[in-house]
């Protein structure tokens, strides 16, 4: 069957709406796709000083031991090698950057292999700067005057034996995790 375009991030969150295209997915009928959106209150700049290290992502991404780059310095095409805690059905991912780019703050990588049971994984994650939570009633304090907007969405086969919504669910749940766990750190960032 052909695959269809989703663009799973819903209209309401603030974001140009060119950066929709990033998030728009061939998505074929053994496949699923969706986005999680994560408010940050750090600057755009702080959490992206995070989000491209794709030689670092153990920084916030807390279900992973460790990361070693196995091809490539950091360029498009660099390949690393993630090992995770255990508890999950999984033990290692090998994925490669397939976008980087520091002026739109844009990052993809895909999944290439590895011991798991996400197969043709790919997710894009995008930030924009928003106003600040506080803004409006506020003075700003407690924050450098903006926000970020992080939008990570990502299609995936569905593995055999388990449904759409199953694997959603469980891929949501660890992009969730991690971009909690981004937002905890950039903020700390800022308050040194
Ligand atoms: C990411 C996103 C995901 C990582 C998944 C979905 C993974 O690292 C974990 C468990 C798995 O079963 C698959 O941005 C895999 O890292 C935590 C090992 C790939």
């Amino acid at each position: 069957m052909k695959p269809v375009w989703i663009s799973p991030v819903s209209a309401n969150v603030s974001m140009p709406e060119n950066a929709m295209n990033h998030h728009t997915h061939a998505v074929g009928s053994n496949q699923c796709c969706s986005a999680v959106v994560q408010s940050i209150d750090a600057p755009l700049d702080t959490v992206w000083s995070l989000v491209r290290r794709f030689d670092r992502p153990q920084a916030y991404k807390l279900f992973l031991k460790s990361c070693h780059i196995i091809l490539g310095g950091g360029e498009v095409g660099t390949l690393r090698e993630v090992r995770v805690v255990s508890g999950l059905p999984a033990e290692s991912s090998t994925e490669r950057l397939e976008v980087l780019d520091d002026e739109r703050h844009v990052l993809s990588f895909s999944i290439v292999g590895g011991d798991n049971r996400l197969n043709n994984y790919r997710s894009v994650t995008t930030l924009h700067a928003a106003p600040p939570p506080n803004a409006g009633g506020g003075d700003g304090v407690g924050s450098s005057g903006t926000a970020t907007v992080v939008v990570e969405s990502y299609v995936v086969d569905v593995p055999q034996g388990n449904t759409k919504e199953e694997t959603c669910l469980f891929v949501d749940t660890i992009l969730r995790c991690n971009l909690r766990s981004l937002a905890k750190i950039a903020l700390n960032l800022t308050k040194q």
